[in-house]
């Protein structure tokens, strides 16, 4: 049978304006598809939650694929291994406590993996802003990254959420738009962003998960946004702290569903 282009397109079409709308209303919204943000909307999906992910970039997985200044290897702590035995992603011991991955097997292992879970993602989009209604996140504004790119003036269109998760790491973008719009607001000790500390991997990767918490009503952090967001330091290549931040977010998200 002859292959026709209207009939391709037709079907792109078709399923991927299924797929939005069928997302317009979610449990939760995460912004941000480093791993932080996919371990999250792994366990919430595999919890039945239904659960999508806005990424701005074309490629999914954030800061994992580089490894270490482009040595496309990671290091995960002992803590952690269960979550990369979840996804089947293999490890090598390199001493006690430090075990390392390809960090191209490890990325593309968690995005198949939450995607199957049932994860919807959707890359190339941008949040722009929240839906708010008095002091609550109840939504995201969102655009294309391509109209932001090049400074168009399109209107944005919005989507529904019992809650949001923040995992745009170092950038913390949907904190800092919250923070915007309703300054002093946010459950940090100074009701502002206490901004990322300089390297220190030890104290960060316990910090990152202390500080995966609700950050404002309807929105947690979940990944290097909650470091960023509560003061915490930066910690390098060292990916624990990440997959077991978003591991907690989901926990605690669910127990609030
Ligand atoms: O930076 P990223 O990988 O966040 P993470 O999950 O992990 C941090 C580590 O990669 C690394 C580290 C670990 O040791 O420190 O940096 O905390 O992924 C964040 C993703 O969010 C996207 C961005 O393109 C990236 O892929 N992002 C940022 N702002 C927006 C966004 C936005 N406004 N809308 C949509 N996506």
């Amino acid at each position: 049978m002859e292959l026709n282009e209207i009939i391709i397109t037709r079907a792109i079409i078709d399923r991927f304006y299924t797929k939005l709308t069928d997302n317009l209303e979610t449990d939760v919204a995460i912004v941000g598809g480093g791993p932080s943000g996919l371990i999250a909307g792994y366990f919430l999906a595999k919890a039945g939650k239904k659960v999508v992910m806005y990424e701005r970039k074309l490629s999914i997985g954030g800061g994992m694929w580089g490894g270490g200044m482009m040595f496309n290897e990671i290091v995960v702590q002992k803590a952690a291994l269960s979550i990369l035995e979840e996804f089947g992603i293999r490890c090598h011991k390199y001493q006690e406590n430090y075990y390392t991955s390809d960090s191209v097997e490890a990325i593309s292992s968690i995005t198949a993996g939450a995607m199957k879970a049932g994860l919807t993602i959707f890359n190339c989009m941008s949040m722009e802003d929240v839906m708010m209604r008095t002091d609550k996140v109840i939504g995201l504004v969102l655009n294309w990254s391509p109209v932001q790119m090049a400074g168009l003036h399109i209107d944005p269109l919005t989507v529904k959420s019992s809650f949001v998760i923040d995992a745009t790491g170092h950038a913390t973008e949907v904190v800092r738009v919250v923070h915007q719009k309703v300054p002093g607001k946010l459950k940090t000790p100074t009701g502002e962003i206490e901004g990322e500390k300089s390297m220190w991997s030890d104290r960060a990767e316990t910090l990152t998960l202390e500080n995966t918490r609700e950050v404002f009503p309807g929105l947690y952090v979940a990944g290097m946004a909650a470091n960023a967001t509560f003061g915490g330091p930066r910690m390098g290549p060292i990916f624990g702290g990440m997959l077991l931040s978003g591991e907690k977010a989901a926990k605690e998200i669910l127990k609030r569903l």
